[in-house]
């Protein structure tokens, strides 16, 4: 069986590719299905974004749609990027520009004397600031309408060194304090246990199965 994954980005894909494969499942993307036009994330909420990719992919195929909308939210920068952590540093920003955004604001603020020092690292990096990763996901099914959906988090610390080469996004820059080691230290399997969108899957997954 296949399951479409309304997302673009290769990591994402990567990460459920991973989960669905135990369970039997296929994962298409929108990497298989270019006629799909780009989508406007214009909600305020990651639940709104997931649901908004979800139903305009969904309701172009005419099936069942899993959409993940996802990001950081860094407690020095009140909760930023959240829903802009793709746009951090610019419309078409890599991850290594939002990851570079993300250390240079960091730092300037505590140049600034404006936040709490949290110490450092045994290798000398500096830890900048908590933070969570946040996934929503929203499975539509244009037959009915509706919409199932779940949340997941994981709290960490931004450091200013990048830490392991594996995951995506703002994985390297992100601590993970209860295992000792940073996000892009972790097998996908060990990342799946404990992240964000792992919680989000466990949660949303058994609901899938009866669907
Ligand atoms: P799609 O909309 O096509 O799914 P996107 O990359 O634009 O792809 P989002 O709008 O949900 O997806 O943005 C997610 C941002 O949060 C993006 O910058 C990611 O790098 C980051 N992010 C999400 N999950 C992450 C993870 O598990 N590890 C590291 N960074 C993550």
């Amino acid at each position: 069986e296949k399951i479409v994954v309304a997302t673009k980005n290769a990591g994402k894909v990567r990460e459920f590719a991973h989960a669905l494969q135990k369970l039997g499942k296929e994962t298409l993307s929108l990497h298989d299905y270019p006629q799909i036009p780009d989508i406007v994330e214009d909600g305020d909420t990651f639940a709104a974004n997931a649901r908004i990719k979800a139903k305009t992919t969904g309701d172009t195929l005419g099936v069942p749609v899993l959409a993940d909308d996802s990001g950081l939210r860094v407690t020095a920068l009140n909760g930023a990027p959240g829903v802009y952590s793709a746009r951090f540093a610019g419309e078409h920003a890599s991850d290594g520009d939002n990851n570079e955004k993300l250390i240079r604001e960091l730092k300037r603020l505590h140049e600034q004397g404006s936040l709490p020092e949290l110490g450092s690292l045994d290798d000398g990096s500096q830890l900048l600031s908590e933070a969570q990763f946040v996934c929503a996901l929203a499975l539509y099914d244009p037959a009915t309408g509706l919409f199932i959906e779940a949340e997941g988090t994981v709290d960490g610390v931004i450091t200013d060194k990048p830490h392991g080469d594996g995951g995506f996004g703002y994985d390297p820059l992100f601590w993970v304090p209860r295992l000792n080691r940073g996000m892009a230290e972790l097998t996908k399997e060990e990342k799946q246990q404990i992240s964000h969108r792992g919680e989000a899957l466990r949660v949303l997954l058994p609901q899938l199965e009866q669907a």
